[in-house]
């Protein structure tokens, strides 16, 4: 097993396709224990890896398990994280020295995700939706450490945007003033995870994965700090509609404020709410958006490889 660190385990087949610069797409696991329920998660998590290696790389779930960094697990250990859920710590970059000093479980956030997958040589990342600037962030100062690590750690992350639990305009003003480029697959505009539309901008409108592939290896050759942002609007015939779960957002935020939910309790507290209200509606569309992102991952991974192989 190869360690990098004292503290990182990363699984024998990661470690292969890394050392031998073939496409590796890292995942992410606060979306298994808080962002799905079970059993819906696990097959989710299990799935999503299929499409990778379908689409030619090979998957890295990230976790923190007995205080061990992980990249890449074993379907028994995704199972575990599916069906301890909540219970297991939702770790930001804050958390984490506490969480392997005391040998503890954690499920990594986008945050984390970047960072350990950085430290095991993984560069690029597919997961659902970010955290970002959250609505009344000018009084809470509620701003998510997703948007800082995309700042500071050289990953590509494809996402489906952001659920407008967040407040888009800010979220792109903070990407900008940090220098992180904001991607539009095959759009101009900024999709907001369940919608293909936001009535928000992106920087620039990419089109193929080779494409996105060049941007990165650019942004690698002149050695720009930081992290890119690719945003995958949801497929069509998945997507929910427009009214529907902004009302659904707008309800879940005002009991939000109701309940006093503060700090890193509230994007799960948003997500679970957003789901009771529109019923099964909005977990389909959010399990069909992660295989959307993971594929174009994945996609990109190989093109990647064929700009930064050996020849
Ligand atoms: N947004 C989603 N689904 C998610 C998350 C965000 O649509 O599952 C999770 C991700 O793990 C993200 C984290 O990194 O929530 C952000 O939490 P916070 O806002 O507390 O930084
Ligand atoms: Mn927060």
């Amino acid at each position: 097993m190869m360690n990098l660190n004292c503290y990182l385990d990363v699984n024998p087949e990661v470690a292969a396709a890394v050392a031998a610069g073939k496409p590796v797409v890292a995942l992410e696991s606060t979306i298994i224990s808080h962002g799905m329920p079970y059993p819906q998660n696990v097959e989710t998590a299990l799935n999503v890896e299929k499409v990778i290696r379908d689409n030619g790389a090979v998957p890295a779930t990230i976790a923190i398990l007995g205080g061990r960094l992980k990249a890449g697990l074993t379907p028994e250990e995704i199972e575990y994280l599916g069906k301890t859920g909540q219970a297991v710590t939702k770790a930001s970059r804050r958390d984490l020295p506490v969480i392997v000093a005391k040998g503890l479980d954690g499920a990594t956030t986008v945050t984390t995700t970047m960072m350990i997958a950085h430290m095991a040589g993984i560069q690029i990342f597919a997961t659902g939706g970010i955290g970002g600037v959250h609505r009344g962030a000018e009084t809470t100062m509620d701003i998510s450490a997703d948007l800082e690590e995309l700042a500071n750690t050289p990953v590509m992350v494809v996402c489906a945007g952001a659920k407008s639990i967040l407040d888009l305009g800010l979220t792109l003003e903070y990407l900008e003033t940090h220098g992180v480029p904001v991607l539009g697959y095959q759009t101009k505009e900024l999709p907001a995870f369940y919608t293909r539309r936001s009535g928000f901008e992106v920087d620039y409108r990419i089109d193929s994965p080779k494409e996105l592939a060049k941007v990165f290896k650019v942004q690698r050759d002149l050695g720009l700090k930081g992290g890119i942002l690719v945003t995958n609007p949801i497929p069509e015939q998945y997507a929910m509609n427009f009214d529907v779960i902004n009302k659904a957002i707008d309800e879940a935020i005002a009991q939000s404020v109701k309940d006093g939910i503060k700090g890193k309790a509230t994007t799960p507290y948003l997500l679970a709410k957003v789901k009771d209200l529109t019923g099964g509606d909005s977990l389909a569309s959010n399990i069909q958006l992660v295989y959307n992102n993971a594929r174009l991952a994945a996609q990109t991974a190989c093109e990647f490889e064929k700009l930064t192989g050996d020849n």
